[in-house]
């Protein structure tokens, strides 16, 4: 009981340290009402100036805000099904949740990356991950759409990811909870930890043209649990930044025992080394099988393929590949400033933050300033990597993103405020009470060598009586903040959809001109579209039916449909022949239990149906589609065998 206490004993203690004892500094930087409306309000008919991709946390999906409204546009199914979309009920979009565990209904989604180019943000792809079954996946921004999805073999808790390097060529994936590999006996004893279970950081890389994800290359690591990541650029150019912790390798209460070090670690890897390794055929070939889903624009169609190979490089073979470097308490965050020359570290327990110097880790580098190593991988002195410290700059930092204009902004857990400090200095400039204990925060372009800044938001985790009481869960809180002056200005609060982590934002021109995609009917190449009225057809091939129907305003083609037979398996393969871009159909049948269809103009989309009972069975249009919606109905008979 002692050790539980432990760590709540140290924050209350520091608490005492910095005067903080649960009470908040004031906000006097403050917008005052007025003034804060108006930087919020977006008049109607007039859009928003930048999209908000923001991470769902446990609803696996990801959403989109217009900021500076905080109005949600929509959110994007990605590794949970959802049947607004209809993601996961249609036979065309069914794979795309597929793994090698068979198909996951719900995921957890934590992280966000926009693709950038020479480190800005180029607005075509955004990359999201899967914690609990460890997956990538690659939305299209032409379509807000998940197109892909590659599942990470050699990984347990994909949290350290997604995070991409500065051209996109790859996005890292870093494991949280290390087990023994896919191609070992995993049936091993738990307390055989330190033997047995190992770390991987994965290289999946991207093709510059279509976006297509491919597991490159993994590096194998001794056992302990990475958090977060963010790639080098500029002069850390080809180098990338894990946090990790548990270097205790501790497998049992790790609150306590996973706590017990006063530092764990920094990883500095030299990933254009990596690459150069595995280009030669370095690494060692080994058997996995795991997933790997594509959605296929013409044929409105994925697939799932799975793969049975894949390349570890073993980091203690090859020392000039990952350097580690002492972090204190319990390191979280790891962000890179937009010069590339300062690492921030995060320590989930500390009192400051500690910032490394790239420059410094090189020369360490270079003159072996090593402190001994850790699983054969060397360990750079403390002060030899550091720039220096901020200190007493708030208690419990997380993450920190930056304005470009030398500023950076990290948000403490503990004492729940975001405190901007200088990275010339480490001074701490201002500080801003969140409501309440702030997770991640955006600023956008934040993690790019150019951040757009203007504005800051703070995703929250404890919302306490922010909105009007809903039941035992509440709502949690984005909070915005106006950062174009010296004091930071809270400006509006918002509600979240599901628990939002790390997030991105852009000028909305970038995604918007891009955004209009519109399916042609004749580009649609599904096996069983009907491409007009004409071409619907009814077609039993054993006890399989495929009905090619079409919907259009206000009817659906057939409208009648005879001879299903009771133990006859029907497909529904319905072709939206719209060509206005914003008319989508719906379709239902009463009690079929594979749910329903959205279907977007020139699209197929297909509904799976095993009826259970003879009798004549309604069907229709779910989405409100022109004045006659309601006439736009149709029977179906089934028939006994
Ligand atoms: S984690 Cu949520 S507050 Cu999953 Cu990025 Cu730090
Ligand atoms: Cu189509 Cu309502």
């Amino acid at each position: 009981m002692k050790k539980i206490l432990y760590s709540i004993s140290v924050v209350a203690s520091a608490m005492l340290v910095f005067g903080l004892q649960g009470c908040k500094p004031k906000n006097a930087g403050d917008a005052t009402g007025a003034d804060a409306a108006s930087k919020v309000y977006v008049a109607p008919g007039k859009y928003d100036e930048l999209y908000n991709f923001v991470s769902g946390g446990f609803s696996g999906q990801v959403s989109v805000y217009g900021i500076p409204s905080g109005r949600l546009l929509r959110v994007i199914p990605v590794f949970s099904v959802d049947p607004e979309k209809g993601w996961g009920y249609s036979e065309e979009t069914k794979p795309m949740l597929n793994t090698s565990s068979g198909q996951i209904p719900w995921g957890d989604q934590h992280h966000l990356d926009l693709s950038q180019t020479n480190g800005e943000i180029d607005g075509r792809w955004l990359f999201a991950n899967e914690n609990n079954t460890p997956r990538i996946a690659r939305i299209d921004l032409k379509t807000f759409r998940t197109s892909e999805i590659i599942e990470i073999p050699n990984s347990a808790g994909n949290h350290s990811s997604p995070f991409i390097t500065e051209n996109t060529e790859y996005v890292v994936a870093g494991t949280r909870f290390s087990v023994p590999m896919d191609y070992e006996n995993g049936d091993v004893p738990i307390d055989s930890y330190k033997k047995n279970f190992k770390g991987t950081l994965s290289f999946v890389s991207v093709a510059p043209k279509d976006g297509e994800m491919k597991l490159a290359f993994q590096l194998l690591l001794p056992g302990m649990d990475f958090d977060l990541s963010h790639s080098g650029k500029g002069p850390s150019s080809g180098w990338f930044f894990f946090s990790c912790y548990n270097s205790e390798q501790a497998h049992t209460l790790l609150e306590v025992n996973a706590s017990k070090r006063d530092k764990d670690y920094v990883l500095a890897v030299n990933w254009k080394k990596a690459e150069e390794y595995f280009k030669a055929g370095k690494g060692k070939k080994v058997k996995v099988n795991y997933a790997h889903n594509k959605y296929n624009e013409a044929t409105h169609t994925a697939s799932s393929t799975m793969i049975t190979e894949t390349t570890v490089i073993d980091v203690k073979d090859f020392p000039d590949l990952v350097y580690m470097i002492p972090c204190p308490k319990s390191p979280h965050g790891c962000d890179v400033d937009p010069t590339g020359q300062y690492i921030v570290g995060s320590g989930k327990l500390a009192a400051l933050i500690p910032v490394f110097s790239f420059a410094k880790i090189q020369d360490a580098i270079k003159n072996k300033t090593f402190d001994g190593t850790y699983g054969g991988i060397p360990v750079i002195k403390y002060e030899a990597a550091l720039y220096g410290e901020v200190k007493k700059p708030g208690l419990g930092p997380l993450h920190t993103e930056f304005d470009g204009k030398g500023n950076a902004y990290t948000t403490f857990f503990i004492s729940s405020e975001i405190v901007k400090w200088s990275l010339k200095d480490l001074k701490v400039l201002d500080r801003h009470p969140t409501y309440y204990s702030p997770g991640h925060l955006c600023i956008p372009g934040g993690d790019t060598r150019k951040p757009y800044g203007k504005y800051l938001i703070a995703y929250n985790k404890i919302t306490k009586d922010r909105f009007l009481p809903t039941g035992p869960e509440l709502a949690q809180s984005a909070q915005l903040f106006d950062i174009s002056g010296d004091k930071m200005k809270l400006l509006l609060d918002y509600p979240t959809i599901g628990e939002p982590h790390y997030a991105q934002a852009v000028p909305a021109e970038l995604i918007a001109k891009n955004s209009q995609k519109i399916y042609k009917l004749e580009d649609n190449k599904n096996p069983y579209a009907a491409l007009g009225e004409k071409q619907t057809k009814v077609e039993r091939k054993g006890n399989e039916v495929h009905v090619n129907m079409t919907a259009m305003r206000s009817h659906l083609s057939p409208d009648n449909i005879e001879g299903i037979k009771l133990g006859d398996v029907v497909y529904f393969h319905v072709t939206n022949l719209e060509q206005d871009w914003d008319v989508p159909h719906g379709f239902a049948i009463k009690g079929n239990k594979n749910a329903e269809l959205l279907i977007m103009p020139g699209e197929t989309t297909t509904l799976k149906w095993v009826p259970e009972k003879v009798g004549i069975f309604p069907m229709y249009c779910t989405d409100f589609c022109s004045a006659l919606h309601q006439e736009m109905q149709g029977y179906i008979r089934v028939s006994a065998k």
